[in-house]
């Protein structure tokens, strides 16, 4: 590992992630599911400050009560013994057949009223454990064909299933917070709440929407085509940014689950430049967990799969090392203001100025010399290759 993390990097992991069995659509496991309990202590190892979890990641589906709590017994030692704390629980509503059409939206409501059983359970989990934030990926929630699906009875029951589980949440007093993570399609051909911007206008409409922010992939924005990096911008400007799951995807293809970086590296460095500095002009930021949600690919054994973990740990504080340089260089600086970029934060209306104000003056519109205006030159290119050559290290 070129760069070793420290507790204030606070890197975290799902259990999912590095202890993925590899198996795919076209082939069988290469590699056997890892147990809970050693990649808490191997995570630790390389630097890790935190797991996270699906409910059935640690105790198999249908486990009996007795045996859940032994597991979790076996699992809470591990946390103990290595200091790793559990920032972020999920549940997984996405596996078993009878998740097949969904859990909080699937037709049928035998399903649904399980599915809000399982979610409930693992949120007073969720809370036992101290996790901070509660992520709802509604893998199954949607359909290949349009005539299967009434979506306006679709969305009425999501936004049933997560305000009931938000209700919940304030009502125990619990310390968390929901965070929806969108995704357009994979494993159903459509899937609701496909981006950043279609969950934000869906918290919108909630009743305990106070509590439910987002938790955006890196590769399922860029699955859609579109700019991760602006999907958390605009996040954060909604005080939305509750969780992050940061991994490399290169276009619009297949979920890759890549190692951060691996994708589409410049944009990572976009990533982390608005992670470690925030905006130009200030304003909300993200201080919560860094948590990668990749895996490890089918081609690698173990030393592998911990080769990878080491990596996003690695790439992250070298892309923190270049994005922190490149804010930090004069030069930059002047490009920026050059490129109008502080520019922007300047309010269009002068304060005290009216509408009426703007309106009744010929130096903003009549008089304007539009031409020479027009004529300005952003310099952005230049800009954006001073960001280049930092993110390569050559400045
Ligand atoms: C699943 C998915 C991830 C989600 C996980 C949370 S499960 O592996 O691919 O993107 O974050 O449920
Ligand atoms: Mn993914
Ligand atoms: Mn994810």
């Amino acid at each position: 590992m070129v760069r070793k993390p420290t507790p204030q990097d606070k890197f975290s992991f799902g259990l999912w992630t590095v202890g993925w069995n590899a198996q795919d659509q076209f082939g069988s496991a290469s590699r056997a599911w890892l147990d809970p309990v050693e990649s808490v202590h191997k995570l630790a190892e390389l630097g890790a400050s935190y797991v996270t979890f699906h409910d059935d990641d640690v105790v198999p589906f249908g486990s009996d009560a007795a045996t859940r709590d032994s597991i979790l017994a076996r699992f809470k030692g591990a946390l103990d013994e290595t200091g790793i704390k559990v920032e972020m629980v999920t549940t997984n509503t996405f596996s078993h057949p009878i998740f097949k059409d969904g859990a909080f939206t699937s037709n049928d409501r035998t399903v649904r009223r399980y599915g809000l059983r399982k979610v409930v359970r693992n949120v007073d989990l969720a809370a036992e454990l101290g996790a901070e934030t509660f992520v709802m990926w509604g893998g199954r929630e949607g359909a290949e064909y349009d005539s299967a699906k009434d979506l306006k009875a679709a969305h009425d029951r999501y936004r049933e299933g997560i305000d009931t589980v938000a209700g919940y949440i304030k009502e125990k007093g619990y310390g968390l917070k929901i965070a929806i993570e969108p995704k357009p399609n994979e494993p159903r051909g459509d899937i609701l709440l496909p981006t950043v911007g279609h969950a934000l206008a869906f918290i919108a409409q909630l009743e305990n929407g106070d509590i439910v922010g987002l938790n955006p992939e890196t590769g399922h924005e860029q699955m859609a085509g579109l700019n991760y990096t602006g999907g958390l911008a605009q996040a954060l400007w909604a005080e939305k940014l509750f969780h992050i799951d940061l991994n490399g995807q290169k276009s619009i293809k297949y979920d890759q689950d890549l190692v951060f970086g691996h994708g589409d590296l410049f944009s990572a460095f976009g990533t982390v430049d608005l992670l470690v500095n925030g905006f130009p002009s200030g304003g909300p930021r993200y201080d919560g967990p860094v948590h990668f949600d990749y895996k490890p690919s089918r081609t690698e054994d173990f030393e592998g799969v911990w080769a990878s973990a080491a990596a996003n740990m690695s790439t992250y504080i070298l892309l923190k090392e270049r994005a922190q340089a490149f804010r930090a260089d004069p030069e930059v600086q002047e490009a920026l203001q050059a490129a109008g970029v502080y520019e922007l934060a300047e309010p269009t209306l002068a304060e005290g100025e009216t509408l009426a104000d703007l309106l009744a003056n010929p130096a903003a519109f009549e008089e304007l010399d539009i031409e020479a205006v027009a004529a300005r030159g952003y310099a952005f290119v230049r800009l954006n290759q001073l960001a280049l050559e930092h993110a390569l290290g050559a400045r």
